[in-house]
Order: C-alpha cells, then structure tokens, then sequence
C-alpha cells in the first residue's frame, strides 16, 4: 500500500530531526521509501507563537497494517526527544501519517487521511514535489488543492537535503 508520512521539526537541530526520522523509520522491515521530497522552511500554522519549522514528505509503500505504522510513527518521535505537551505547540519532530492508501478512517487516534492535510501548504507543497500526480482520498488532486491554500509561508531551502534511507 501506498503511504505518505510528514515530517516536521522547529526545536533542536531540526535537519538532524528530520534525517534521523527518515533513517528510523525505514530502519525496520515492512516499510520501503519511494520518495523523499525537498526540504522546506516554514511559517508556523497555529499554535502558541514559535519558530518557523523545517517540513519535508516521504512516499512509501507499506506491508504494515496502520496501527503498526502508526506505533513505528510514535516511537521516531519518542527516540527523538520529543515531548507531547501542548497541541500545536513546538516540536524536535513531528510524524504524521498522511494517507494509508485509500483507507479512511474516524477514529482519533488515527484519522486517515489526515484531517487537515488538504489545506496545509506545508504538507501539500512538499508532498506535491515528492509525487506530482497524487490524489488526497476524498479531496481530489494534490495540485488541485495547492491551487486553493497560501504557500507564502513555504519556502525551499535548496542547501538542505534528506538523504534517501540506506
Ligand atoms: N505542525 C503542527 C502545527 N503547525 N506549522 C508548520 N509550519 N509546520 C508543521 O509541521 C506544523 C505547524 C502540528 O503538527
Ligand atoms: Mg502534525
Ligand atoms: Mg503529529
């Protein structure tokens, strides 16, 4: 099954974050990655008032089932510091699972797709560059959805790069 996985770091050494989730995640059979996308600098969306955050998208294909992926999801998170305290507030790193491919799902430990992804630029721009011709279940085509949110708090950052897994 095809699955998109966020990324998202604004505390520590956030491309190290990012690297170290990358590695992690596929460090474990089940998962094989098909695409890293560019990295991304972006204005915080929501919240109490915090850095701007580093986000990037990766593309799988998963034999895991979804609470599995999602139990591998929290415990990158955990091996890297981080601490659940408010929502929306500042993270080391953030894994959020996108899709799953086309299951959906209400419960709300995990909604699938993720309930917010259509309009978020920073999850939608990267996403877009990883796989131009994907689809959000539900919402219709990623460029589609780009056309109708704010990427001004989006932008590339060139001199960072995500190394695919090993
Ligand atoms: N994640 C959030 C809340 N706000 N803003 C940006 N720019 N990037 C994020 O990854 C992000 C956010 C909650 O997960
Ligand atoms: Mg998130
Ligand atoms: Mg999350």
């Amino acid at each position: 099954m095809r699955v998109v996985i966020a990324l998202g770091s604004n505390l520590g050494r956030r491309m190290e974050n990012l690297q170290g989730a990358v590695d992690s995640l596929f460090d474990a059979p089940g998962l094989t990655c098909v695409a890293v996308s560019p990295v991304y600098e972006t204005d915080p969306v929501g919240g109490p008032e915090q850095g701007p955050y580093l986000n990037a998208v990766v593309v799988a294909e998963s034999l895991l089932d979804p609470r599995t992926l999602l139990d591998r999801a929290h415990s990158v998170e955990n091996a890297f510091g981080r601490e659940r305290r408010e929502r929306w507030g500042p993270r080391t790193l953030d894994v959020d699972l996108i899709t799953v491919g086309d299951l959906t799902s209400d419960d709300p430990e995990l909604t699938l797709p993720h309930p917010r992804a259509h309009e978020r630029a920073f999850v939608l721009v990267p996403w877009a560059q990883a796989d131009p011709a994907a689809v959000l279940p539900g919402r219709g085509p990623v460029a589609n959805l780009l056309a109708g949110t704010d990427q001004s708090g989006v932008r590339p950052r060139p001199d960072l790069v995500l190394e695919p897994p090993a």
